[in-house]
């Protein structure tokens, strides 16, 4: 923006000096063009995906929605036509586990955020023992790619609701 906004002055100065007559010049119309091409790239970033083997699946494999459960609970993740491999691992339709708890689907266009309601298995893991205070809670699974962004298209299981009694 600066950077801009000192162009424009030089213009100003420039067209300043070549003198009052001359009010149709070039000068005007760059600098008129410039803040409109700086609009156009500041559309939000989208990184690069990873294409989703046909018929990528994820799921809850034990846990059902509705269910009524105690803490700590041992949650398990199933997978249909896609290897789960650690983080940082690119091989060919593989990816790993994300948990979203209490919380809704993440831009697929960036990683997925790394905090207590998005959990991530980069270790590869395929299930994970959860302490959830009572009440209901949400919960979803989200695969990532190797850099932990969604793949194209992506691929999440349904929300299941589930309640935790004390
Ligand atoms: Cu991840």
């Amino acid at each position: 923006m600066t950077t801009l906004i000192r162009a424009f002055a030089l213009t100003a100065t420039a067209a300043l000096a070549a003198g009052c007559g001359d009010r149709n010049e070039p000068n005007g119309e760059t600098a008129q063009s410039t803040p409109a091409a700086s609009e156009s790239t500041m559309a939000k970033p989208q990184l690069p995906r990873t294409d989703a083997p046909d018929g990528a699946r994820v799921f809850f494999s034990e846990l059902a929605d509705g269910a009524v459960v105690t803490s700590p609970l041992t949650v398990r993740f199933g997978v249909e036509n896609l290897t789960v491999v650690p983080a940082g691992d690119d091989q060919p339709g593989s990816g790993h586990h994300h948990l979203l708890i209490d919380t809704g689907l993440p831009d697929f266009g960036l990683p997925i955020p790394k905090d207590d309601q998005h959990v991530h298995f980069g270790g590869g893991q395929t299930e994970t023992v959860l302490e959830l205070a009572p009440g209901k809670h949400t919960l979803q699974l989200l695969l990532g790619d190797h850099l932990h962004i969604p793949h194209q298209p992506p691929v999440y299981s349904g929300v299941i609701t589930i309640t935790v009694t004390e």
